[in-house]
């Protein structure tokens, strides 16, 4: 069987874990149960610290918006990619991780064999239909002993998960609101990316999917 096979493409019964490499598990519907008080938390986390299209150091205006919350957060500009401890649009420090996300994120990597997770960056990724995310590794990190764990909320994606060259051909993973994943160990620096979104309204959501991604940054 392929992992195509394992991941039909409809929502799967929850409480499942796949690994789908060494140190990638994905926990079906983790976050089920929380996801309307994690929606509630990033309205409470953008109002402020707004939604924004970043631009890459190469010039090109991202069509994912982001914001961040935690001790440090992710941003891009023409200068590069850094985590800082303020948010640039307001000059204010990113709002603080809610209790809820620090809870979720450390049971999630308990879950999966990485006790003591303490994340202190959440990067909240926004997608519209159409909106993307090319291959790329998550490198502006501290410390690649530590896990990242995502949440999905919204529409589904279909995540590319690629190897550790950027031509190595990635794998079709299908993300659905409520799933986590937490990836770890040697599957750290994959190659990994989300392709372009289609259009399948959310009844909690709507025409949007926003997927949370705890790291430890510093
Ligand atoms: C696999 N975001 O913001 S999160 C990102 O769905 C990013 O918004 C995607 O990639 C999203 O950088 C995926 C999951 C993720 C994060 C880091 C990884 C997967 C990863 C690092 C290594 C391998
Ligand atoms: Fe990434």
């Amino acid at each position: 069987m392929t992992s195509g096979d394992l991941f039909a493409d409809h929502p799967p019964a929850n409480d499942v874990r796949v690994a789908v490499a060494p140190a990638t598990l994905v926990l079906r519907g983790f976050a089920l149960a929380e996801a309307p008080a994690l929606v509630a938390a990033v309205e409470n986390v953008t109002q402020q610290a707004p939604f924004r299209h970043m631009v890459t150091p190469g010039g090109f205006e991202m069509s994912v918006a982001l914001t961040n919350c935690g001790q440090l957060g992710w941003t891009s500009d023409r200068r590069g990619y850094r985590y800082a401890t303020h948010d640039p649009l307001t000059g204010n420090p990113w709002p603080p991780l809610p209790d809820l996300f620090l809870d979720l994120a450390s049971r999630a990597a308990a879950e999966t064999g990485f006790p003591g997770f303490v994340p202190d960056a959440c990067l909240i990724n926004r997608y519209v239909p159409g909106a993307r995310m090319s291959l790329h590794q998550d490198r502006d990190e501290q410390d690649f002993g530590a896990p990242i764990v995502s949440v999905s909320l919204g529409m589904p994606a279909t995540f590319l998960f690629g190897g550790h060259q950027r031509a190595d051909k990635p794998q079709r993973i299908p993300l659905f609101h409520g799933d986590v994943v937490v990836w770890g160990g040697p599957d750290r620096l994959r190659y990994h990316g989300v392709a372009p979104l289609k259009d399948a309204p959310h009844p909690l959501l709507g025409s949007r999917r926003i997927n949370l991604t705890f790291r430890k940054a510093g």
